[in-house]
């Protein structure tokens, strides 16, 4: 004869101590599943007498819903354990400083910042971008753009010849020009193009690095002249430097691809190794320009009876060390964090002529 006294204590002990989901269906399977000990007591009734049945089914019953209420009781009890254990451990201090992420340690290099600068710039005088190859053909570098046989800027000493492979001779470009004559070949005037990139020449020392960065410019029309190339470099070197005019002189000089050739200097001012645009009595060379010569734009499919141009070439790592201070070119290069974190720009900070564009 089972003690149901004893099978009441035990059943409820085994549940009151469940600590989880399973432990509490173990304890409720063990008295109320199919095989449990309180099923198999009311199996038990139907052998009984209807005396005995009377008072043994009322007590089982009991026990059953006893057993019952003490299942459901302990259920909502470890559901709501958990939940206020969930609570607790996904909770969300929203006082609590944004985590630090990419957007404030990683740093813009300057060169990738003048190089949105004067993108913004030339953008907003009409210009669209062009790219082209690093790797070039002597004929685009330098055939077509009027270097003769012979140019000293051919020769080994400056350009970086790639070993003989193919039936034509490879280079790594000493100038973005070649993008300026692809342009030409493959766009019908007018033309207004900016052409951004790396540029390699066998030299290095403090003031020279074997690869560095240039902007050329190029605009062809049926009448564009001398006078449009001084009001887009007067305005670009102005909105570049941040000063409200600069005042430029433009000496003769000789570049194969243009006739007449000049180089531009800008008005400075020179004081204790700062050196301030738009004011002052000294001058700085700053760029290379002129018209494009009549076989440039002969060699590059356009009729120079029809149509003549201007263009232009600057080294964007200068103008970054001269706009923001920087002496050495080769700390450019290092890949120093340190160089970077103090000359890097922020990478939200994107230039433009409205929000400013080096605020
Ligand atoms: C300079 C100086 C003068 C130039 C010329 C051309 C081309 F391909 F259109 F003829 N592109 N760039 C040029 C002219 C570049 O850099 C100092």
């Amino acid at each position: 004869m089972i003690d149901i006294d004893q099978l009441e204590q035990e059943t409820l002990q085994q549940i009151s101590q469940a600590h989880d989901e399973t432990a509490l269906e173990t304890a409720r399977l063990a008295a109320l599943g199919k095989k449990g000990a309180i099923s198999a007591l009311l199996a038990t009734l139907g052998k009984m007498s209807p005396e005995q049945r009377k008072t043994e089914g009322a007590r089982i019953n009991a026990l059953r819903e006893k057993a019952t209420l003490a299942l459901a009781a302990k259920r909502d009890e470890l559901e709501e354990k958990s939940l206020a254990a969930r609570l607790t451990c996904e909770a969300v201090d929203v006082t609590l400083p944004a985590a630090p992420n990419g957007l404030d340690t990683g740093r813009i290099h300057p060169i990738s910042q003048v190089l949105e600068e004067l993108t913004a710039i030339f953008a907003d005088m009409g210009f669209s971008v062009a790219e082209g190859p690093d790797i070039e053909t002597d004929d685009y570098n330098f055939t077509k753009l009027n270097f003769p046989e012979g140019h000293p800027a051919r020769e080994m000493q400056d350009t970086f010849f790639l070993a003989a492979g193919g039936e034509e001779k490879k280079l790594l470009r000493t100038h973005t020009s070649p993008v300026q004559g692809r342009t030409m070949l493959t766009e019908k005037p007018p033309i207004r193009v900016i052409c951004p990139g790396r540029v390699y020449r066998c030299d290095f020392d403090q003031t020279h690095t074997p690869m560095f960065h240039q902007i050329e410019g190029l605009v062809i029309d049926e009448t564009t002249h001398l006078g449009h190339l001084k009001w887009v470099l007067e305005e670009f070197l102005k909105t570049f430097f941040e000063v409200k005019g600069v005042k430029l002189r433009f000496r003769p000089s000789f570049f194969p691809f243009t006739e007449p050739s000049m180089e531009v200097d800008v008005q400075c001012k020179r004081q204790g190794g700062e050196i301030r645009f738009g004011e002052g009595e000294d001058w700085m060379e700053i760029l290379g320009c002129g018209m494009v010569h009549p076989n440039v734009l002969r060699n590059c499919g356009h009729d120079p009876e029809l149509y003549q141009g201007f263009a232009f070439g600057v080294g964007i790592d200068r103008l970054a060390m001269l706009k923001y201070g920087m002496s050495d070119l080769r700390a450019f290069f290092e890949a120093d964090s340190r160089w970077l974190d103090h000359y890097g720009f922020r990478p939200l900070d994107i230039p433009s002529l409205l929000g400013g564009l080096s605020a």
